[in-house]
């Protein structure tokens, strides 16, 4: 990948531009041209410390009309610029690739509105997601959306790479869930359609190009989203299984016995949890081991009625022999403690180095049959072992069963070009064969850019990048990722 020349570099006249507008506190520079106002190298890493950008500029922008005047003065100048929320984001979107200006949305964070009749929340999109969450607690109200990086993420990186999350299955996905967006276009329009409108059949569906858009079209600055009631009665239990097939048949049972209060179904692997206790040294949840594992959440309005639901299902599945050993959250410390092995695995997994990441849809029968071609291959090359000449440290599987959607992790001691040849294009080939999808939630950003023809057609490429060339027609958005 080459740095496109048609971008210009920052000079000391755009940082002259940016200060005057911003203020010097908003606008942070490596000192190249003026001193250094701040160490701006967190905003040049990515999370998984795999993508490093050279930014020399940081802008942070505080209101709509600022980001306006940002982006338009970008798009004048042609400098390239990232959106960044929470820096979160796994498929190295959120970083620079070579010297784009990193725009940061962090300056952005207040709730504007609350209806606590509808449920509809009206908020920049700067806000962090457990801060917002926390705000929507105090009403009885949740996000319709968490994750494991919630203490960090923005709502607006959420909804710009449309996170799924543990509790899609209950709630849906954003493309449902947000009502409405505030986003601003590279020639500084600022795209007015904070609707709070549940229904709303008036014309094209515009907002839906940002959410999930990756920032390549325009920056989301502010969103409206349908949140849920919270439940007062959340139940958890931590299950152990014999198989992948009675991992199946105790989703089927799930779905059917506990309907309407089933609000996560979560798939851990028995590599994954290894790892999550080699790493936390917490006390493992059941007495023995099992090759896979489930977490079930229940949320609903009754306890009596849900815990004799919950109950009477463990009671069957127990007695049917699909589920062999398993255990209920007594307190919400328990709660949180059972969680910690299924939220707790991306960062684990991270212990010794890299990580190879992939997040994929596959039809559910055969959704763990690819975590073990994977390992099978791996082991077969003499590559398992966690040392520098045998990197890998374990091959795992996990995820969000109640969606179909798998994260095959593959953990190293160093990131090595021997293993990536092994995983790609194998991974995306498997995926391909089984009309499956390369990303089921994370996106594409820069990982998987070469790779989107494994999941979409040449006619929808031509399409999307049509919308690319009528939003954003000097490029300047996101540049070097997936379009
Ligand atoms: P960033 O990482 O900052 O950005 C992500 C992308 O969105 C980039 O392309 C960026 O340019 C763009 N972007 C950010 N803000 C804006 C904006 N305001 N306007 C336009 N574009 C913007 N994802 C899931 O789907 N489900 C999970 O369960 C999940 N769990 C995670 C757990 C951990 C521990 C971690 C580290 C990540 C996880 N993720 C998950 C991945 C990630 O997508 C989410 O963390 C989150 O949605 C990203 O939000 P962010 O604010 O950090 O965005
Ligand atoms: C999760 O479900 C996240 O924990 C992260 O989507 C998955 O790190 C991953 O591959
Ligand atoms: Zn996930």
């Amino acid at each position: 990948l080459k740095r496109d020349p048609k971008y210009a570099q920052v000079t000391e006249e755009h940082i002259n531009f940016f200060w005057r507008l911003l203020g010097s506190e908003s606008a942070l520079i490596d000192g190249v041209t003026k001193d250094a106002t701040d160490d701006i190298e967190p905003f040049n890493a990515d999370w998984m410390r795999k993508y490093r950008g050279h930014t020399k500029l940081v802008l942070k922008p505080s209101s709509t009309e600022e980001v306006s005047k940002v982006l338009k003065y970008c798009n004048d100048n042609m400098l390239a610029v990232v959106p960044q929320g929470g820096n979160t984001g796994l498929v190295g979107g959120s970083v620079p690739v070579f010297d784009e200006v990193v725009i940061n949305m962090s300056r952005m964070n207040q709730i504007r509105s609350f209806d606590d009749v509808s449920g509809t929340l009206v908020a920049d999109a700067g806000c962090i997601l457990e801060v917002t969450d926390n705000f929507l607690k105090e009403k009885n109200y949740i996000f319709p959306l968490d994750l494991g990086a919630k203490g960090s993420c923005h709502i607006g990186g959420n909804v710009a790479t449309n996170a799924g999350g543990l509790r899609l299955l209950r709630y849906g996905s954003l493309h449902g869930n947000v009502l409405g967006i505030e986003a601003v276009l590279p020639d500084g329009t600022i795209v007015d359609d904070l609707s709070t409108l549940r229904k709303n059949n008036t014309g094209y569906d515009l907002k839906q190009l940002f959410v999930g858009g990756e920032g390549t079209i325009g920056i989301i600055t502010g969103v409206s989203i349908l949140c849920p009631r919270r439940s007062n009665a959340v139940n958890v239990a931590f299950l152990g299984l014999e198989s992948f097939e009675k991992v199946q048949e105790a989703f089927k049972e799930a779905k059917g016995q506990l309907s309407e209060i089933l609000s996560a179904f979560e798939l851990m692997d028995s590599y994954s949890q290894d790892v999550v206790y080699q790493v936390t040294k917490n006390n493992r949840p059941l007495e023995s081991e099992h090759p896979f594992y489930c977490l079930i959440e229940t949320s609903g309005s009754n306890s009596d009625h849900d815990n004799e639901k919950l109950e009477k299902f463990l009671e069957h599945v127990m007695d049917k022999n699909i589920v062999s050993d398993g255990v209920v959250a007594q307190d919400a410390t328990q709660v949180k403690s059972l969680w910690g092995w299924r939220e707790g695995i991306p960062e684990s997994l991270g212990y010794w180095g890299g990580v190879y990441k992939y997040d994929v849809s596959i039809p559910i029968s055969e959704l763990y049959g690819l975590v073990e071609e994977t390992r099978e291959k791996i082991a077969g090359a003499g590559l398992i072992g966690g040392s520098d000449e045998h990197p890998v440290v374990s091959v795992v599987g996990y995820g969000h069963m109640g969606d179909s959607n798998l994260h095959l992790n593959v953990a190293m001691r160093r990131y090595d070009k021997r293993v990536e040849a092994l995983l790609e294009p194998f991974v995306y080939e498997w995926i391909s064969k089984r009309n499956g999808s390369i990303s089921a939630e994370h996106g594409l950003g820069l990982a998987k850019k070469k790779y989107i023809g494994y999941s979409r057609s040449d006619t929808m490429i031509r399409l999307m990048k049509q919308l690319k060339d009528l939003y954003d027609p000097n490029g300047i958005m996101n540049p070097y990722k997936y379009i």
